[in-house]
């Protein structure tokens, strides 16, 4: 049995639409990140965690990995050349859109007052429109990998929406279809309803 520890929105959101892609059982803790709760199964009181019976899992994408691989589905196998193009998207895609939708997170409120630069935003929503238009470029068919929904897909949404909710640019018409292609899956609003 599965417990995710995060709430919906956090990036435990990931772990919850991946589940529920699965059509996995879970628990739902909703802990707030750093919160004594979230402490009690992540020291570190990061979110998410999934504790997968009694080992603690944590880092949303490598849940997700882990899910996928487990369950062998949304995922191209270990040790294959397809493999290897979804992970470097999925490292790109945590290099230019979750780095940078993070960097503005903790320059608004997460880390101390005193080291926030709130000047730096400018310069990440300049950067994540230039990925976004790239991702747009890339975007052949209905899903990142080509025509099936894969591990990409959930990061990339999450982040899409993420932005919008941290005011950042708008993307363009293309991956703003994808986004709200993805949002109508009924897993994601399964997960989006807790
Ligand atoms: N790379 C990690 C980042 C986890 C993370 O920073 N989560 C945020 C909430 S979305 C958090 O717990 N922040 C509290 C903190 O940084 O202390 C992942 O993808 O799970």
């Amino acid at each position: 049995m599965y417990t995710v520890v995060g709430p919906m929105k956090s990036r435990a959101m990931r772990v919850l639409w991946m589940l529920e892609e699965l059509g996995e059982p879970y628990a739902h803790v909703p802990a707030a990140p750093r919160s004594d709760e979230a402490k009690t199964y992540n020291p570190s009181g990061k979110v998410p965690a999934l504790m997968d019976g009694d080992d603690l899992l944590t880092d949303s994408m490598a849940i997700l990995t882990y899910l996928a691989d487990k369950h062998g589905r949304l995922t191209a196998p270990a040790g294959t050349i397809a493999r290897a193009r979804q992970d470097a998207l999925t490292f790109w895609l945590i290099d230019e859109f979750d780095a940078v939708l993070w960097a503005a997170a903790k320059h608004s409120f997460v880390l101390p007052e005193e080291h926030r630069l709130p000047a730096v935003k400018a310069s990440l929503k300049a950067e994540f429109s230039t990925s976004a238009a790239k991702l747009s470029q890339r975007l052949e068919g209905e899903f990142l990998m080509g025509d099936h929904f894969s591990l990409p897909d959930i990061l990339a949404c999450h982040c899409l929406n993420w932005a919008v909710g941290a005011g950042f640019p708008r993307v363009d018409e293309k991956l703003f279809a994808y986004g709200k292609s993805l949002r109508a899956r009924p897993a994601f609003q399964a997960a989006a309803a807790r």
